[in-house]
């Protein structure tokens, strides 16, 4: 597959930690005007920090039209092409849902959660080539620094996750037994989804992550659509450069499994 946006050592990167980062991926005007309609939407103000209760607010929709949809430029989709294929997966028109999460509930240092980590997907039956999502990509939607409650990944975890599917084909598992035999296994190595707004952290579908505490000073927005594939994914291509980075990582965490 011929790159669009990533180099071949971004790939590498996606392909043996589970996430690569797509930098300045839409404007950051549209992340403000974002910001701005979430804010309406919760009733609270950013000049009013007296008013912010709770430590997280999670807006359960999804949000289309401008400035929502304008997420979706170009180079978004130049991306999607080089980590799912070209014209394999549904373009989104819509972004959702959006965990908002508040500083002042607890204090720095940041530490990794030890709660909630999760492999996505309540909404299907997990099969190590399920189509129902393709990617998780998670929008950055204000200045995310260190501390400042980055979402928590695991890297590399997307590889073992892959193993624990294809373990239990034909049947598949459901998400309860996926996270359950995902949390037997210890962690790699935990790093925070820092960024600007205007990044996206684009994840390998399987990877285990969880919300962390926002130790930092400022309000944290993100969001993490769910992208589906039109068919499939294929563990068993003819030609080796026709496997999509998503499922190169499938593969070879299988392959490795086997030697
Ligand atoms: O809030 C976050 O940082 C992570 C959100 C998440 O993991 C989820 O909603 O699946």
């Amino acid at each position: 597959m011929k790159l669009k946006v990533f180099t071949p050592s971004e790939i590498e990167q996606f392909i043996e930690e589970g996430y690569v980062v797509l930098r300045e991926g839409f404007p950051r005007r549209v992340a403000a005007e974002i910001r701005a309609r979430l804010w309406e939407k919760m009733g609270l103000r950013e000049d009013d920090p007296a008013g912010w209760k709770q430590p997280l607010v999670h807006i359960k929709e999804a949000l289309g039209g401008a400035p929502f949809s304008e997420v979706w430029t170009q180079r978004v989709f130049d991306a999607f092409d080089d980590l799912m294929g070209a014209e394999r997966y549904r373009k989104p028109q819509t972004i959702g849902w959006f965990p908002v999460s508040f500083p002042g509930f607890e204090a720095p240092p940041w530490r990794a959660p030890e709660k909630g980590w999760h492999v996505d997907g309540i909404q299907f039956h997990h099969h190590v080539y399920s189509r129902d999502q393709g990617l998780l990509p998670i929008v950055i939607l204000s200045d995310i620094g260190p501390g400042d409650g980055g979402t928590a990944i695991d890297l590399g975890s997307h590889k073992l996750a892959a193993r624990i599917l294809a373990e239990s084909e034909p049947a598949g598992l459901d998400i309860q037994e996926l996270g359950k035999r995902v949390a037997q296994h210890p962690f790699k190595k935990v790093v925070e989804a820092n960024g600007q707004a205007g990044d996206i952290f684009m994840h390998h579908p399987m990877i285990r992550h969880a919300r962390s505490a926002n130790t930092g000073r400022s309000v944290r927005f993100i969001c993490n659509p769910c992208i589906v594939l039109h068919e499939h994914m294929n563990l068993k291509r003819e030609r080796e450069e026709d496997y999509s980075p998503v499922e190169r990582a499938i593969v070879r965490a299988l392959a490795e499994q086997a030697k």
